[in-house]
């Protein structure tokens, strides 16, 4: 059924021209179940057994065909006792006796050779399933990156392209009462026609990144479930039901701190949207104030909780308003990698909460790009809890094959499954479509539908993207010109810039240079920065990468951003420290971007020091 409304969505949209090209519905998740963490079930972390496969021996024989039996690393066999049975049997796997990782995690966890392993590895664990009639069973990955085949005793049940977003297989009447064994072939390697492309600038982490779980929800359930408050102080809910009965079904949502009823049915598709006026002693979700209430979508014997906040955001010139209120974004971006000295992308709570506070309590800042690509529900959810606004983007990143449909319908997929996974977040407040793409008609199309189809999904955010400049040189005076023909599709304009890093400008000249745009509407700076090594102080020389030249970097670069009159607000580039194999300088950066205000382990470099004294002053009309 969800899959039904999603294409009966795709349909409404192809009529309006946002979805062009033919299958659209398969652009869009085959279904969502929203909060899956939240959901009865079995998490599937912990043990597993795993296996590398640089040949991928597991997919194709040594002349194409498909694998025999006994190189199928999915296959439902015990190898050894198979082995006893028939002293001629030749194996050459064993995957029930392959070393043994934990999992959720990436695979440089598993041993140091897997640094840099850029291809195929197997996992494989049993579990225990008591299936019920009139129950069904899924099984949903947190992410998975890049590429991930499912296998259920021994039979694929799915595949998935995509390493930052969730997706959700059903099992039902595949899984065995007792034992059953689970499969993943993951597959890292990337291309020119992947999102996002084989050349970054950061780790990969290739491995099983999130949760695995076996979800269990009644026949008829709550596929997908919104709240929002509208631009009208109204409080808007749907639900799309997912089963046999869900047809004119009876929905509710409550907010019972609120004492807040809606209620209804079901319509032939199985969805619902109610809305009433949002109650007097509703306290709006804010920085200052991270309001969340618990809410309960049911429907029949399905009940999902959450807990969600509620707030507007609009633009009015060049203002972002939240709560109607104008706000100044004093923020920063951030990798998805936790501090320490060998991350692996392991975000717990804690880990998320030591570096959101970093940024909350640090810096004074109320904003965090979370670039970029999807980060770890943990990490969003721990900001609405915390009381940060968030920049959430896809991996359309540098150099996409922007004329290629395949491409396109990938990445349209990837940010359908971001906005479905959180659009219950209060704190996100953007949504962002690309990063540092090349001017171009075919990017220029691809862009402007996923504009469109952020819009379709979701109306009560802001889009964006990270675009790049022009520079204009007259009489000496510098000019950096908004000119992409992308920002008449965005609410907000956003510019990455490195004025006096990558270009060769002096850091005194950084104040006078101008910046001018066609177009009236919010700017958010979102990257600038300078590489230091914590502890490299260099007072005499000043030479790049000393802290010296960070700080007076950021000093510079902010009086700069001071004389841009539609500037509504910035995320530096970056708060921590992280790894990314292009950064090869053996003293500086040892496969470290140093472009953090903090170092992998934490130590505060002098930029911090100087942005936190600039974010405590700043106000949306301060400067
Ligand atoms: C950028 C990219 C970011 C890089 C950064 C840098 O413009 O968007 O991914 O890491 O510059 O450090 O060069």
């Amino acid at each position: 059924m969800a899959r039904k409304w999603l294409a009966l969505v795709a349909c409404a949209l192809a009529m309006a021209g946002a979805f062009p090209d033919a299958a659209a519905a398969q652009l869009l998740p085959d279904r969502v179940l929203v909060n899956a963490s939240g959901r009865a079930g079995t998490d599937l972390s912990g043990p597993w057994n795993w296996s590398v496969d640089p040949y991928r021996d597991g997919v194709a024989g040594f002349h194409g065909e498909a694998p025999g039996r006994t190189h199928q690393r999915y296959a439902d066999v015990d190898v050894d006792a198979e082995t006893r049975k028939d002293p001629y049997a030749l194996w050459e796997l064993d995957m029930r006796r392959a070393p043994v990782t934990s999992l959720p995690s990436s695979w440089i966890t598993h041993d140091a050779t897997m640094r840099y392993y850029d291809g195929l590895v197997w996992y494989q664990r049993r579990f225990e399933a008591a299936p019920r009639p009139g129950e069904r069973q899924f099984l949903h990955f947190g992410a998975v990156d890049y590429r991930a085949s499912i296998y259920v005793n021994g039979a694929l049940v799915g595949t998935h392209e995509g390493g930052f977003t969730p997706f959700a297989l059903e099992v039902t009447g595949k899984l065995r009462a007792g034992e059953n064994q689970i499969t993943i072939g993951v597959d890292s390697e990337r291309s020119n026609d992947t999102v996002p492309p084989t050349v970054t600038d950061w780790e990969t982490y290739g491995g099983v990144i999130r949760p695995v779980r076996l979800v269990t929800t009644p026949a008829t359930y709550v596929d997908d479930a919104w709240i929002r408050l509208t631009g009208a102080g109204r409080i808007r809910a749907s639900m799309t039901l997912d089963g046999p009965s869900a047809a004119g079904r009876p929905v509710r949502v409550r907010i019972p701190a609120l004492g807040l009823t809606l209620s209804g049915t079901a319509d032939s598709q199985g969805r619902w949207t109610g809305e009433a006026a949002a109650p007097r002693a509703l306290k709006r979700w804010s920085p200052e104030s991270p309001t969340l209430y618990d809410v309960r979508f049911e429907s029949g014997e399905d009940v999902l909780s959450d807990r969600i906040g509620f707030r507007t955001l609009e633009v009015r010139g060049t203002r972002i308003l939240l709560n109607g209120k104008p706000i100044f974004l004093r923020g920063i971006s951030l990798h998805e990698e936790e501090l320490g000295k060998e991350p692996t992308r392991a975000i717990t709570p804690a880990a998320a909460r030591a570096l959101l506070s970093e940024i909350k309590d640090g810096l004074h800042g109320n904003f965090v790009r979370l670039a970029h690509y999807p980060h770890s529900e943990v990490m969003t959810r721990m900001a609405d809890e915390l009381g940060l606004i968030v920049w959430s983007e896809v991996p359309v990143y540098w150099r996409v094959a922007f004329a290629r449909p395949e491409t396109l319908a990938v990445a349209r997929r990837m940010l359908a499954e971001n906005i479905l996974r959180d659009r219950n977040r209060a704190s996100i407040a953007l949504w962002s479509v690309a990063n540092e793409t090349p001017v171009s008609e075919p990017r220029n199309a691809f862009l402007t539908t996923l504009v469109r189809d952020v819009r379709a999904l979701d109306d009560s955010r802001l889009v964006t993207a990270a675009l790049l400049t022009r520079r204009d040189e007259k009489n000496g005076r510098i000019e950096m010109v908004i000119d992409d023909p992308l920002v008449a599709q965005l609410d907000v304009m956003a510019i990455n810039t490195y004025n006096g890093w990558y270009s060769g400008d002096r850091l005194e000249a950084l104040p006078a240079i101008g910046w001018r745009s066609g177009a009236t509407k919010p700017l958010i700076l979102s990257e600038f920065g300078a590489d230091a090594k914590a502890g490299f102080l260099d007072a005499g020389l000043r030479r790049k990468f000393s802290e010296e030249f960070q700080a007076e970097y950021y000093r510079q670069t902010l009086a700069m951003a001071d004389s841009i009159p539609f500037l509504a607000g910035m995320s530096p580039w970056i708060l921590k420290d992280f790894r990314s194999p292009r950064r090869q300088h053996p003293v500086y950066q040892q496969g470290w971007n140093r472009k953090g205000l903090i170092s992998e382990t934490g130590e505060r470099k002098q930029a911090f020091g100087v942005l936190a004294d600039y974010y405590s002053k700043r106000t949306p009309d301060s400067r």
